[in-house]
């Protein structure tokens, strides 16, 4: 089922040099990215995008770490696009993400692991509204569609 997520390259992988790197993951994987920006979250942001973390003992540095500098939001869309982007990122936590993936490849401290991808349809809806604007969404065809997706995609 064609579907739309939400994915943060957060202040750790722009700091570090791996915006090009790791935006390239998720197009070379066939994802169709729909809206791409790079920004500042500040902390009513933060807390929106993390409130369901609200109360737990790393709640605090989270926000903190995420509104630390520019991040990178995108949109992306295919099919199974929630599974497959946090496939692509890795377990949650670095030393269980799998070589291959972003965080088995670049990260090593759950608090610093480069990456956030929604993590069901309801949250990727959700997420998608806090960051994009419906008018920064871009729907258009590719010539590749044809090569990467199922005629009924
Ligand atoms: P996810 O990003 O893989 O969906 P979540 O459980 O939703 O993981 O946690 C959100 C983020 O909070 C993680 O990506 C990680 O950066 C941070 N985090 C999660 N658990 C811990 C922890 O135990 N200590 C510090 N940071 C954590
Ligand atoms: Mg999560």
């Amino acid at each position: 089922m064609t579907e739309r997520t939400l994915i943060l390259i957060k202040p750790d992988g722009v700091q570090r040099l791996l915006v090009g790197r790791i935006l390239a993951r998720y197009e070379e994987r066939g994802l169709k990215i729909l809206g791409l920006k790079l920004l500042r979250a500040d902390r009513a942001l933060a807390e929106r995008h993390y409130a369901v973390h609200r109360g737990k003992p790393f709640y605090a540095g989270l926000v903190e770490f995420i509104t630390s500098g520019p991040l990178v939001a995108l949109a992306v869309e295919g099919p199974n696009a929630i599974a497959v982007a946090r496939a692509t990122n890795g377990a949650t936590r670095p030393v269980e993400a799998g070589p291959g993936t972003i965080r088995g490849d670049f990260a090593l401290e759950v608090a610093q692991n480069i990456v956030h991808a929604s993590d069901a349809a309801e949250t990727a809806e959700s997420e998608l509204a806090i960051w994009f604007r419906p008018d920064e969404l871009v729907e258009y065809g590719r010539d590749i569609d044809h090569w990467v997706l199922a005629a009924d995609d």
